[in-house]
């Protein structure tokens, strides 16, 4: 009964500190809104399948070494060689849950200990980009998110790193013209946090056509 007519899909993208517990989320919202009717495509970044994702998976996995400036502009290629199925899912009513987004691509970058990539220049690349309709951002604390098990071995995973991202990511937060931006407490159980979420989901999934055709980011 739920299922959409004619009217669009939204944009739906999930951004959070490392074991926000974003994956988990992305998962069951997927299913959940499956179940109740609705066409629904997972996504996530990065997309390590494509060319461009191996590149970006070898680089995560220190098997590569490459310039700040050259694997942040694969991480945005990676988004751009999806954008056009993105647009098209959306366009025929299919609901796309995106696994983090343009603002883990500019922030990772940004927080680079010797980098000098201001968070300005990081942003560039990802203009023109659809613009999610609504981004969910999974805030933890750094000892919650200590307790969910220890670092891996991939790169950026370390305090350090992380202290900066998390103060870039509520930088970005608070600019006034992110009203898509909905803050989810994710410090607490799974299920609290899927119930959480599902709310201003749904919520955005009916007013998308208010909103109009998918924007695009500035
Ligand atoms: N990166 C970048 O630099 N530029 C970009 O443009 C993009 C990414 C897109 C890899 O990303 C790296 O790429 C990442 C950012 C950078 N760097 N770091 N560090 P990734 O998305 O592939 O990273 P990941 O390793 O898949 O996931 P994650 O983000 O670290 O985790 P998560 O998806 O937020 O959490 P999870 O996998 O759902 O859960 C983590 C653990 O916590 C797991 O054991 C769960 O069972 C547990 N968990 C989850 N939720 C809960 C709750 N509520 N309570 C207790 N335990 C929980
Ligand atoms: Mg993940």
């Amino acid at each position: 009964p739920t299922c959409e007519e004619d009217g669009r899909g939204a944009l739906v993208v999930v951004e959070g500190l490392d074991r926000a517990g974003k994956s988990s989320q992305c998962e069951i919202l997927a299913r959940r809104l499956q179940e109740m009717g609705h066409q629904v495509r997972y996504v996530r970044f990065p997309d390590r399948s494509t060319p461009i994702g191996k590149l970006i998976d070898n680089y995560l996995r220190g098997q590569s070494q490459l310039d700040d400036h050259s694997i942040h502009l694969l991480f945005s290629a990676n988004r751009w060689e999806a954008a056009r199925s993105i647009q098209e899912d959306i366009a025929n009513g299919v609901s796309v849950i995106v696994d983090r987004y343009s603002y883990s691509g500019a922030v990772y970058s940004a927080a680079k200990g010797n980098s000098n990539l201001s968070l300005q220049w990081a942003w560039q690349p990802e203009v023109g980009l659809p613009r999610p309709d609504l981004c969910l951002f999974l805030s933890i604390s750094t000892e919650e998110a200590a307790r969910r098990g220890g670092f891996g071995v991939e790169r950026y995973e370390n305090d350090t790193m992380q202290k900066r991202v998390r103060e870039l990511f509520l930088s970005l937060i608070e600019l006034p013209h992110n009203d898509e931006i909905c803050v989810i407490d994710a410090g607490k159980s799974v299920g609290e946090v899927a119930g959480d979420i599902l709310e201003p989901v749904l919520e955005c999934m009916k007013n998308v056509d208010a909103i109009g055709p998918l924007r695009k980011l500035g």
